[in-house]
């Protein structure tokens, strides 16, 4: 029997998607490096569908329906380069090759126009939703051409997440598109878990409450406009006891966050495209503080705090100060990630709908979030929309939330709690919101001493200050350097 859609690489992502389609009754090619693993799929899960298993590259290549459809979910980097140069010689003009590994979006790119050179189609996919997702409807975020979405994009949207019917996967844009969504996606996930983890911080030292309270608190966050996978997990990670220790969980693990670079690439494009991301920056740079280990034991007993002990005179109000500084710091990281999806869909010629992603990403991956959905009618209501916060809705979301955001993060900083996460989106909020920004004395100074120039408010033109002359100005034309 031919399949429908092949998957090689059947480490936890693989096996759960080709579990996934075979689910969905679909006939599905399974094949993986080391054969062991395909077996153990089969004798596991072979009896929840169709699979046929192959132990060579070649018969699995053989065993797919024309136009072949293969899926690679492989370790990203130089394994998915290895699949790919052994698969290129067994296909045939027309077949889909799709990459739905973590790929950084440049090597899509190189990777699509390699094989386009072969008359393939090479669709970089970002798939999120961790291993449960992979197998019950992750969200699914497929660039490459649109010719092959045609065939693709039904099997695809099959296996996706739906939020009221509708999948969580739509075409991207061609190449590199899809891998980039998937970049951002994980940089908003990390400012989301930033703000999450300053929320609890803030509320376990502001109140005393113990982390069983506090996963109270997220519980019922969860209910209300905060509802999201990540206010879910949290309460059960804060509800966790350690068996050893008979203490919370969180207080055993040890406080130096992990990453694998997603965040920082979102970080690097944000600076070559010159977006200010600074939520997910400072979510990045706090994971690399809490790692930088000598850093932090140099400064931790000479360091003072120079704050007082700090009183909370209502507990209750204060954790709805924090929910609301949460809120609205959200809302910024989420704008800043927009942001920076316009930037590049600009940049690299892609054509994103800004409003499709927010769709997308309500269910299936990890920052599926209730509010998400009031993204995507902001840029129903205006699709070119320049700012996400200042959408009626969102900005009104905002103002509501405004007083109690600057007396969180005033509070904070008054009393030596990092929360670099909610003090530079509100940062943010206030320079993007500004009449004028000290900006205008940079530009002095860099005309002072490098002769850079300056354009005017009240006339057209660049000029210069003769600083080291008569101070008289010039117009030296052309434009803005
Ligand atoms: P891993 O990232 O742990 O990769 C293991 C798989 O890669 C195995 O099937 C292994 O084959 C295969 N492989 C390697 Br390593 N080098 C190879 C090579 N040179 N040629 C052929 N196969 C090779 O698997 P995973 O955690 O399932 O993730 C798969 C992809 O999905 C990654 O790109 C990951 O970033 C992405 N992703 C993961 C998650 C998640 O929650 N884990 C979520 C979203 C995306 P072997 O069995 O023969 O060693």
């Amino acid at each position: 029997q031919q399949a429908e859609i092949g998957v090689t690489g059947l480490a936890v992502m693989g096996r759960n998607l080709a579990r996934n389609f075979a689910r969905h009754g679909h006939v599905v090619a399974i094949h993986n490096r080391t054969f062991a693993k395909t077996q153990a799929l089969i004798d596991e899960a072979g009896s929840e569908g169709t699979f046929v298993a192959s132990e060579s590259l070649e018969d699995f290549v053989a065993s797919l329906a024309r136009p072949r459809k293969i899926i690679i979910m492989v370790k990203a980097g130089p394994g998915t380069d290895a699949v790919i140069d052994e698969l290129v010689p067994l296909l045939e003009e027309g077949d889909i090759v799709v990459d739905a590994g973590n790929a950084h979006f440049p090597d899509t790119i190189r990777r699509e126009q390699q094989l386009a050179e072969h008359g393939l189609h090479f669709v970089g996919s970002g798939v999120s939703g961790g291993e449960e997702g992979a197998l019950n409807g992750p969200s699914i975020m497929p660039g490459g051409s649109r010719k092959s979405y045609e065939s693709l994009g039904p099997l695809l949207e099959d296996i996706s997440a739906k939020v009221d019917g509708t999948p969580c996967c739509t075409y991207i844009g061609p190449d590199g598109a899809g891998h980039f969504v998937k970049m951002v996606h994980n940089g908003i996930e990390y400012a989301d878990m930033q703000l999450i983890a300053e929320a609890y911080d803030l509320i376990r030292r502001g109140t005393g409450k113990s982390p069983a309270e506090i996963a109270d608190i997220f519980t019922e966050w969860n209910s209300g406009e905060l509802e999201s996978f990540l206010i879910e997990i949290t309460a059960e990670v804060l509800r966790q006891v350690d068996a050893e220790s008979g203490e919370a969980l969180v207080d055993v693990i040890l406080d130096q966050a992990e990453q694998k670079g997603t965040g920082r690439w979102t970080v690097q494009n944000a600076l070559d495209l010159g977006v200010p991301i600074t939520g997910i920056a400072e979510a990045t740079f706090a994971r690399a503080l809490s790692g930088s280990v000598p850093q932090r034991e140099a400064a931790r007993d000479i360091l003072p705090a120079g704050t007082v002990e700090w009183h909370v005179e209502d507990p209750d109000a204060f954790v709805e100060d924090v929910r609301r500084a949460l809120y609205a710091s959200k809302v910024v990281a989420y704008s800043q990630g927009f942001d920076q999806i316009a930037a590049a869909s600009d940049e690299y010629g892609w054509d994103i709908d800004r409003g499709a992603m927010a769709r997308i990403w309500r269910g299936g991956c990890i920052i599926r979030a209730r509010f998400l959905n009031r993204i995507t009618e902001a840029y129903e209501r205006d699709e070119k929309l320049p700012l996400l916060i200042a959408d009626d809705f969102f900005a009104g979301v905002i103002t509501e939330c405004l007083e109690a955001w600057r007396r969180v993060v005033a509070g904070a900083a008054q009393n030596g709690i990092p929360t670099p996460a909610f003090s530079s989106s509100l940062a943010y909020y206030d320079g993007v919101r500004a009449d004028r920004l000290p900006a205008a004395l940079i530009q002095g100074l860099r005309d002072l001493f490098g002769a850079h120039t300056y354009r005017r408010v009240d006339k057209d033109g660049t000029f210069h200050t003769e600083w080291g002359g008569d101070r008289s100005e010039t117009a030296v034309g052309g434009g803005f350097k």
